[in-house]
């Protein structure tokens, strides 16, 4: 996900850049501010935490870009362009470290396990709303 601080800081392109250049498949993609529902089931974990309100109002506080990436280990490497959680500890080379000042207002989000990200995929998108198809180029990324 990218989140509405990177949404209004112009940064989109470029962090759909580093997904891209890093040789991964976008198969599914969309803009809406996320209403309190789906915001409630995506942080659920976080409920009764002190900074969940925070990061609540944060989250819906404008539009951000909800994504479905495919490739080869897709989460650990998604999770390694995005950098740490805190933005002043992530690596420079990051997203969140080259962009990134607070903990909360980190830019990305990505899902932490296949689990995750099975969960996380069914709040935000439909069965139809992926897409299965091949790219030209596609075998000059596996093996
Ligand atoms: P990540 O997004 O790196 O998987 P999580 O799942 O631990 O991190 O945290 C979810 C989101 O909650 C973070 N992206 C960040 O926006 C916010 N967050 C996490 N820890 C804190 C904190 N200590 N203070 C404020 N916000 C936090």
């Amino acid at each position: 996900m990218i989140k509405p601080d990177a949404v209004g800081r112009r940064l989109c392109g470029e962090i759909i850049r580093r997904y891209e250049a890093k040789g991964l498949k976008l198969v599914g993609m969309k803009l809406q501010i996320v209403s309190r529902e789906l915001a409630e089931k995506h942080y659920a974990e976080h409920a009764g935490k002190k900074f969940y309100d925070g990061l609540m109002a944060f989250i819906m506080s404008g539009p951000s870009i909800q994504m479905v990436w495919e490739g080869e280990n897709a989460v650990a490497v998604v999770r390694k362009l995005n950098g740490a959680t805190n933005s002043q500890e992530a690596d420079l080379g990051t997203i969140r470290g080259d962009y990134g000042l607070t903990v909360q207002n980190n830019l990305v989000h990505a899902s932490d396990s296949g689990e995750t990200a099975a969960r996380e995929i069914a709040i935000y998108f439909a069965p139809g709303e992926l897409w299965d198809y091949s790219m030209p180029d596609g075998h000059w990324l596996v093996n």
